[in-house]
C-alpha cells in the first residue's frame, strides 16, 4: 500500500464517523483526496452529528428540501408544495458589507477593498466555526459554476448545516457530484458555511459574530452566524469574488452582469452582457430582452479571437419587491404557477399560509414575515410602519422557467459578446443610450466611471451618487485601477472587441420626472443591436456616439406604436457639458487615491475633458443633437 492509498483510507475512515454507509460510499466515489481531507477537517472542527452527501440523484434533491421544512428554515404554503417561504430575520437580510473581508497575507490594503490580515482572520473564522454544526446534519453539495464539459466551467463545493442554504444551491446551481467521481485533476473553491445559533423564530442569533471571510488564494470562502443568501450561499457573491481573482491571475474576465439576447433584422440575435448597481433596471432589462442568457453573473473569455459569455448560474435570485403582473407578467406568472419551485424569502406569508409581496394586486392579510407576527399598521419601537414584506424580499427559483431562456443557456463555448452595457441611476448626467468611442474609452468612461444615485428605499438620502465601477464595487478582490487594467489587457487580446454602451433609464427633468417610460429601454436596446452590426449612423458628441433622431423615431413606432417626439429626442439627447465636466472630477478623484491604476485611465479622462471644453467653447454648456455632425 503506498502513501496515498494509505492516506484516503484514513480520510474515509476518519469521516466514518459522521456518515451512515449509503453517504461514506458517496464520499468514496469522490476522487479529490484533499477535498475528502478538507471535509473530513471540517467536520472534526464544527462538530456536526452527521453528514449527508447530495448527489445528482433527484431522491437526495428531494431530501434536503424536506429537512429544510422539517428544521423550520423553510414554512410551507398553502399554495403550492413547491413553495416556500425562508425569514433571514429583521438583520439578517441584506449582504453584510461591514464584515465581508478579503483575507491578505500581511494584511496590506487593497484600494477600496475590505481587507483583513489573513492569519488573523482564519484563527477569527475558524475559532467561530469551533462546534457550530454540533447537534445538526451537515450537508456537502457539489456544483458547477458554467455549463458542464466546457471550458469556462468552475467548480465547487459547498459544506453547511442549512438545508435552505443547500435547496438554494440546488435550484441556482447545476449539480456537478457526477463530475468529482470522475475527474481527479479538477481544480475547485471551496465554501463553508455555518448557520449559528437560531431563536425561537429561526433567525441567527450571533450577528455581532457575524463574519464572511474570503481566502482568494485557497480558493475558500467562510460565512458564519448570517443567513441571508448573499452571505451564505458560496457560488452566489461569494464565489464572484474568487472568480475575479481567477479571472485576473489568467486575463479573462468575471463580471456582475446579465447576459441577454436581442434580435435584429432577419431574426439575427446579438448578445449583450450589462452590468447595473441594485435597483437600476437591470433585472427588467434583462427580462424585457429578446432572449435571456443569465441574470446576474458572467464569466467572459476570449475564444478565438472574440469575447464570449456563460453565464455560471442556472436559478435567480431575484428582487420580488414590486414584482407585479402588469409590468413583469413572466415573472409573475412563474411566481403564481403552482409547478413551480420556488423559495420566497423575506415575503409576508400571510395566515392562510399564501406568499404576499408588495406588488400583488389584493391586499395583505395579516400573517408573519422578517420581522415576526404582521397585521396591518404594525409599527416598529420607532413608531414607523413595519412594511408587509420586505424591499430586499426575493425569490429563488429555476431560470429554466423562463419562456424567453436563450436555447444556448447550456452552450459550452457560450455566447459571442456584441456590446457590453453598463447603466447607473442618474438624473442629469448620461444620456438614455450612447456608445463609446472605442474599448478603452468605454472601459473608462462606462465602465470604471459607473455612478449611481442611492434610491429613497435603501438609504433614505436621495440623490447621493455613490462610485460603483462596473457596479461590481462590493464584490472586487482587487483594487478598481487593476480590475480597469485587467479589461484594457482582455480587450488587447481581441481581435473584434463588443461595443462598449452607457445606458441612464433615470434622466430627469427641472421638476424631477422621469424623462422616459420603462418601456423605452426595448428601443435602447434595439438601436444597439443596429450600431453593433454597423446598420445604423450615430452622431458624435465629444462622450461618444448617440442615435440619429429618425433612426429612434423609426424604432420607437415599430417596436412599441409609440410617438416619439423631436422636443423629447432633444430634451434627451443633449448633451450636459458642465455635469460631465463635474463626473469626471469625481471620478478622477477616486482613482487619484488608487496607487494601481493604469496612466491609460487618467489620458482617457483628460481627453475627454479636452473634447468637453472645446465643445462648451463653441457650442455652450448643453448641446442639443442637432448641432453635431453625423457619423
Ligand atoms: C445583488 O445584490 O447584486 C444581488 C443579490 O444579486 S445578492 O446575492 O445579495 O448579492
Ligand atoms: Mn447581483
Amino acid at each position: 500500500m503506498n502513501a496515498e492509498t494509505s492516506t484516503r483510507e484514513e480520510v474515509l475512515r476518519a469521516l466514518s464517523r459522521y456518515t451512515d454507509s449509503a453517504n461514506l460510499e458517496k464520499l468514496s466515489r469522490v476522487k479529490q483526496t484533499s477535498l475528502l481531507k478538507w471535509i473530513s477537517e471540517v467536520a472534526e472542527l464544527a462538530k456536526p452529528s452527521r453528514i449527508f452527501v447530495v448527489t445528482n440523484r433527484p431522491e437526495d434533491v428531494d431530501y434536503v428540501r424536506r429537512k429544510a421544512i422539517e428544521n423550520r428554515e423553510e414554512i410551507p404554503t398553502s399554495y403550492s408544495p413547491l413553495h416556500t417561504a425562508h425569514f433571514d430575520g429583521p438583520r439578517d437580510l441584506a449582504r453584510d458589507r461591514e464584515n465581508t473581508r478579503i483575507l491578505v497575507k500581511g494584511g496590506t490594503g487593497i484600494a477600496m477593498v475590505n481587507t483583513k490580515e489573513r492569519e488573523e482572520g482564519l484563527r477569527e473564522v475558524l475559532d467561530l466555526f469551533n462546534g457550530v454544526m454540533r447537534g445538526r446534519e451537515m450537508y456537502i453539495g457539489f456544483y458547477c459554476f458554467g455549463p458542464k464539459d466546457s471550458p469556462f466551467t468552475l467548480y465547487g463545493v459547498q459544506v453547511t448545516d442549512s438545508a435552505y442554504v443547500i435547496h438554494s444551491s440546488n435550484i441556482l446551481y447545476r449539480i456537478c457530484y457526477d463530475v468529482f467521481t470522475q475527474r481527479e485533476d479538477l481544480e475547485y473553491m471551496r465554501f463553508l458555511h455555518g448557520t449559528g445559533e437560531r431563536d425561537e423564530n429561526g433567525w441567527s442569533v450571533n450577528l455581532n459574530a457575524r463574519r464572511i471571510y474570503i481566502d482568494v488564494e485557497d480558493q475558500i470562502t467562510y460565512s458564519v452566524n448570517t443567513q441571508y443568501a448573499g452571505n451564505t450561499v458560496g457560488l452566489k457573491k461569494l464565489s464572484l469574488r474568487l472568480c475575479v481573482y481567477r479571472g485576473y491571475k489568467e486575463g479573462w474576465l468575471c463580471e456582475h452582469m446579465f447576459i441577454i439576447g436581442v434580435r435584429g433584422p432577419g431574426g439575427r440575435v446579438t448578445y449583450f452582457t450589462g452590468a447595473y448597481p441594485a435597483g437600476c433596471g437591470k433585472t427588467s432589462t434583462a427580462l424585457i430582452a429578446d432572449t435571456i442568457v443569465g441574470d446576474d453573473l458572467a464569466i467572459i473569455k476570449n475564444s478565438n479571437g472574440e469575447a464570449r459569455a456563460v453565464n455560471p448560474e442556472v436559478g435567480m435570485f431575484g428582487i420580488i419587491d414590486g414584482v407585479n403582473p402588469d409590468d413583469d407578467p413572466e415573472i409573475y406568472e412563474i411566481l403564481t404557477r403552482r409547478d413551480t419551485e420556488v423559495i420566497f424569502s423575506n415575503i409576508l406569508l400571510t395566515e392562510d399560509g399564501e406568499v404576499w409581496w408588495n406588488g400583488k394586486p389584493e391586499p395583505p392579510k395579516p400573517g408573519v414575515n422578517y420581522a415576526g407576527v404582521w397585521y396591518p399598521g404594525k409599527r416598529d419601537e420607532r413608531g414607523n410602519e413595519i412594511r408587509p414584506s420586505h424591499p430586499n424580499a426575493r425569490f429563488t427559483t429555476s431560470i429554466f422557467y423562463l419562456d424567453k431562456l436563450d436555447p444556448r443557456i447550456d452552450d459550452p463555448g457560450g455566447v459571442p459578446l456584441g456590446g457590453m452595457i453598463f447603466g447607473g441611476r442618474d438624473p442629469d448626467t448620461w444620456v438614455p443610450v450612447e456608445e463609446a468611442f472605442d474599448w478603452d474609452h468605454g472601459v473608462v468612461t462606462k465602465g470604471a466611471s459607473l455612478e449611481s444615485e442611492r434610491t429613497t428605499a435603501v438609504l433614505g438620502q436621495a440623490g447621493i451618487r455613490e462610485f460603483n465601477p462596473y457596479a461590481i464595487l462590493d464584490f472586487l478582490p482587487i483594487s478598481p485601477g487593476a480590475f480597469t487594467e485587467l479589461h484594457f489587457k482582455f480587450g488587447e487580446s481581441l481581435n473584434w472587441k463588443p461595443r462598449i454602451f452607457g445606458v441612464n433609464y433615470f434622466l430627469r427633468d427641472e421638476s424631477g420626472r422621469y424623462l422616459t417610460e420603462k418601456r423605452d429601454k426595448y428601443v435602447w436596446l434595439k438601436w444597439m443591436e443596429l450600431r453593433v452590426n454597423g446598420d445604423v449612423n450615430a452622431l458624435e458628441t465629444p462622450t461618444g456616439y448617440i442615435p440619429l433622431y429618425t433612426d429612434l423615431a423609426r424604432l420607437f413606432e415599430k417596436e412599441l406604436g409609440k410617438e416619439f417626439r423631436e422636443d423629447l429626442y432633444e430634451k434627451l439627447f443633449s448633451t450636459r457639458v458642465a455635469k460631465h465636466l463635474e463626473k469626471i472630477e469625481r471620478v478622477w478623484s477616486v482613482y487619484s487615491t488608487i496607487p494601481d491604476t493604469p496612466k491609460k485611465l487618467f489620458d482617457i479622462l483628460l481627453e475627454q475633458k479636452r473634447r468637453l471644453e472645446e465643445a462648451k467653447w463653441r457650442y455652450g454648456t448643453v448641446i442639443s443633437p442637432f448641432k453635431l455632425d453625423r457619423k
